[in-house]
């Protein structure tokens, strides 16, 4: 990748905020005992109003970013890591050369300086480093933190904040005897971790193992991001308590909706409304990952021990092939919420939350020829359109004019997609190379994969799974929150899914790929052209 003079502060450009973002190596305790050896963003207010940055405590996780829409905002990213990084505003509408794309990655002792206006509606987004092929690493090792986004139409609805919103990002990881954080490795551990992603044996919350939470018996906003590399949750209250979803990655639902289980793939971020009036002073509530199945290929699911309701069991051979003692699928504890407060008042439930207006055909420049992204699956080769990433091979279907709203069907280009089973694709060019000949390797492999589009927030339209997938699909479908502003969607095994994604106020190359970090890294990832 060519190398670009990081970008310099412009005079004409007069913020709002001014923060500086050194990413450096640290320890931190995590564990009994030794401390753990991380990498962290260390943020700093160079200007701005009181409360812009939070760091979260006890942890290796950057400053919580608070922004209002509107402001014009300076960032100077300053690496003091031992390799190239960048960081990426996961979710911002910015120009490209804000964005982290991974041409501007800087070397070691460089600054990078980030200057753009805050385009996006009140939103929970996070950021993280987008470096080429280190992406996955890098948030591993523990860069990454919340951006938080308010405007007038939410601030007008007074949702609980201050000490009763709380943030909520959740990782996986896996810790040697000496606390040191383990990732890869040879042998099995290796070969799973590139084609399913990372998968650790334990979960932190905000970078905290047994995470709890001291609530008094009130309303609160829970604000929840995966920030895992790869591991899907499906997110539920131990005692059976619906989740009272009220927004999602690109902010606010219209209305609050009613879920007995929320998904949450990795980048997605889940706005939840928990009220815990009337519960007894002493009580506990778990939120935990309930078992479901289809986010591994089957054999891989199997061998796991997870998925489909079998909990724990088989996980002897599972151990050796998943080098994660949790598998995905199976049900266990997120974090715990523990009434220690009585309260008598709590807010309500507002019954309108915001103003979405969903796309109309009208609106949308293709209405009848959707822009195809194309998953296709294979050992150790995970593609979108059917090439691996290369900057500067944009291909005729990336090539999108500016100011689009574009229609886009994200969908397995062979063994997921409908009526596209078996060997009728064998030999069709489809997936370019080699990976062509494999006939029904496909198949085997598909999985489920977060896409992530980089830019403007995007309206999911439908979705549509083929008989091969419907039971596996069963134990997910009523955690999917379509309705709102979403900036990632999981696309099961065997799924087409089609979504409305404007291209607004910006030229340039925009990523698209998927946020199994171990994918993205492998090459599953694209650009459009913005032109
Ligand atoms: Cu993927």
């Amino acid at each position: 990748m060519p190398k670009i003079a990081p970008n310099k502060v412009s005079p004409t450009f007069n913020p709002d905020v001014e923060i500086e973002l050194a990413c450096r190596p640290d320890s931190v305790s995590i564990l009994n005992g030794q401390a753990t050896r991380v990498w962290r963003y260390f943020a700093s207010l160079i200007k701005g109003p009181e409360g812009t940055l939070t760091a979260p405590p006890g942890s290796y996780l950057g400053s919580l970013m608070r922004f209002t829409k509107g402001q014009k905002i300076r960032i100077h990213l300053r690496n003091e890591l031992p390799e190239p990084t960048i960081a990426h505003w996961h979710g911002l509408h910015v120009p490209m050369l804000m964005d982290g794309h991974p041409t501007y990655a800087i070397d070691p002792g460089e600054t990078f300086v980030y200057e753009f206006e805050m385009l996006n509606r009140a939103s929970m987004n996070f950021y993280h480093p987008h470096t080429h092929e280190a992406t996955a690493t890098q948030v591993y090792r523990g860069l990454a933190g919340l951006i938080v986004v308010n405007d007038e139409e939410e601030r007008a609805l007074e949702l609980p904040s201050g000490e009763y919103e709380i943030p909520i990002v959740i990782q996986d990881r896996t810790f040697d005897g000496q606390n040191q954080l383990v990732y890869g490795g040879g042998g099995m551990h290796g070969m799973h971790g590139q084609m399913f992603g990372f998968h650790g044996d334990r979960v932190l919350v905000n970078g905290r193992p047994d995470f709890q939470i001291d609530v008094s018996s009130r309303v609160y906003r829970l604000r929840i991001l995966n920030a895992s590399n790869a591991r899907i949750y499906k997110l539920a209250w131990d005692d059976g308590t619906p989740i009272t979803v009220i927004g999602v990655d690109g902010g606010l639902l219209e209305k609050p909706e009613n879920k007995p289980y929320v998904m949450l793939a990795p980048a997605e971020r889940l706005d939840a409304w928990a009220d815990f009036s009337g519960r007894a002073v002493g009580s506990r509530l778990v939120m935990r990952s309930r078992p479901f199945s289809g986010a591994l290929p089957k054999m891989a699911e199997r061998m796991m021990g997870g998925g489909g309701g079998m909990g724990m069991g088989g996980m002897g051979g599972g151990m050796m092939m998943a080098g994660s003692s949790l598998p995905v699928g199976s049900d266990y504890p997120i974090f715990t919420v523990r009434v220690t407060k009585s309260m008598s008042d709590s807010p309500g439930l507002p019954e309108r939350l915001s103003k979405i207006v969903r796309f109309q055909s009208s609106d949308i420049a293709n209405p009848d020829n959707p822009r195809p992204i194309s998953i296709s699956e294979g050992p150790m080769s995970m593609l979108l359109n059917g090439r691996p990433y290369g900057h500067d091979d944009v291909q005729p279907s990336e090539r999108i004019p500016v100011g689009a709203v574009q229609l886009m069907e994200i969908f397995h280009a062979r063994g997921g997609g409908m009526g596209m089973m078996g060997g009728g694709m064998r030999g069709m060019g489809m997936m370019g190379g080699g990976m062509g000949r494999m006939g029904g390797m496909g198949a085997m492999m598909s999985m489920a994969h977060p896409i992530h589009l980089h830019g403007e927030y995007f309206q999911i339209i439908s979705r549509a799974v083929d008989e091969d997938h419907m039971d596996d699909y069963a134990t997910m479908r009523d955690g999917f929150i379509d309705g709102g502003w979403k900036d990632t969607v999981l696309v099961t095994s065997g799924e087409r899914v089609r979504i409305v994604k404007p291209f607004h106020d910006f030229k340039g190359r925009f990523m698209f790929h998927c946020h199994n970090l171990e994918h993205a890294d492998m090459g599953m990832m694209r650009e459009f052209s913005v032109e």
